[in-house]
């Protein structure tokens, strides 16, 4: 076993006749498996801080075989009487979240059995929201300028809560893969989410994946996995 770099482990590789031996990091990340429908598995994240949001950058890289008119929760931040902050895959596909009351979705291509990596982005000074797929940006739209997302409540991956901990439909549940959970309190420049989207998604000063807890509940299966 070659030794250790900080949290990640060396590995060496040869190329072809010219024997260059090149040294690089792969790092070790954790990934759940949703793997079938259901109204009662969902892991919770504990953030680092509370999610008073003026803004935000929250990404995750997701898989899901789930086709036709399904929803599907991706993310969902829940006070006792609002949903504050829920990321869905649409009945008709589109991407979207819903900040308490209507959402903004976006027009993108589908989420299939291929790992896809999304950040969404939202500002309150501006209402400025923006989704990035992979190493693509969409369009700007504008949504809920002013607004700030409320503390005091629990964040769930697998299950929309339609109360604070509990009201789970299993036509909305997650089922599929997703890692790599991360959630800024502002909002990171493009170069910086593209170059995440290239290597690994890390480092949430709300929410990072590294080193967030995840409480699961339910028939859900944590991985380990090389990036
Ligand atoms: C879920 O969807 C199926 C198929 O459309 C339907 O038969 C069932 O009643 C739904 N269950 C709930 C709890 O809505
Ligand atoms: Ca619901």
């Amino acid at each position: 076993m070659p030794p250790p770099c900080n949290d990640v482990l060396w590995h060496t590789e040869f190329f072809f006749s010219r024997m260059a031996s090149v040294h690089s990091c792969v790092s070790l990340t954790i990934s759940l498996v949703f793997p079938s429908e259901t109204s009662t598995s969902y892991v919770e994240m504990i953030p680092k801080k509370p999610l008073r949001l003026k803004a935000f950058t929250l990404c995750m890289r997701v898989a899901t075989e789930l086709s036709g008119e399904r929803e599907i929760i991706l993310f969902a931040y829940r006070t006792p009487d609002f949903d504050e902050l829920n990321v869905w895959r649409e009945l008709d596909g589109r991407l979207s979240f819903y900040l308490s009351g209507g959402g903004v979705l976006f027009q993108v291509p589908g989420l299939g059995a291929l790992q896809t990596r999304l950040c969404f982005t939202w500002d309150s000074s501006s209402g400025a929201t923006a989704l990035f797929i992979d190493d693509r940006k969409s369009l700007t739209k504008i949504y809920r300028k002013g607004h700030t997302i409320r503390a005091g409540g629990r964040v769930l991956l697998g299950q929309d809560p339609d109360n604070y901990l509990g009201g789970f439909d299993i036509n909305q549940s997650f089922v599929g893969e997703i890692s790599e959970v991360n959630l800024w309190d502002y909002v990171l420049p493009d170069t910086a989410v593209q170059d995440m989207m290239t290597a690994k998604m890390t480092g949430g000063n709300v929410l990072d994946w590294e080193t967030v807890e995840l409480r699961p509940d339910g028939e859900v299966v944590e991985i380990n996995v090389n990036l």
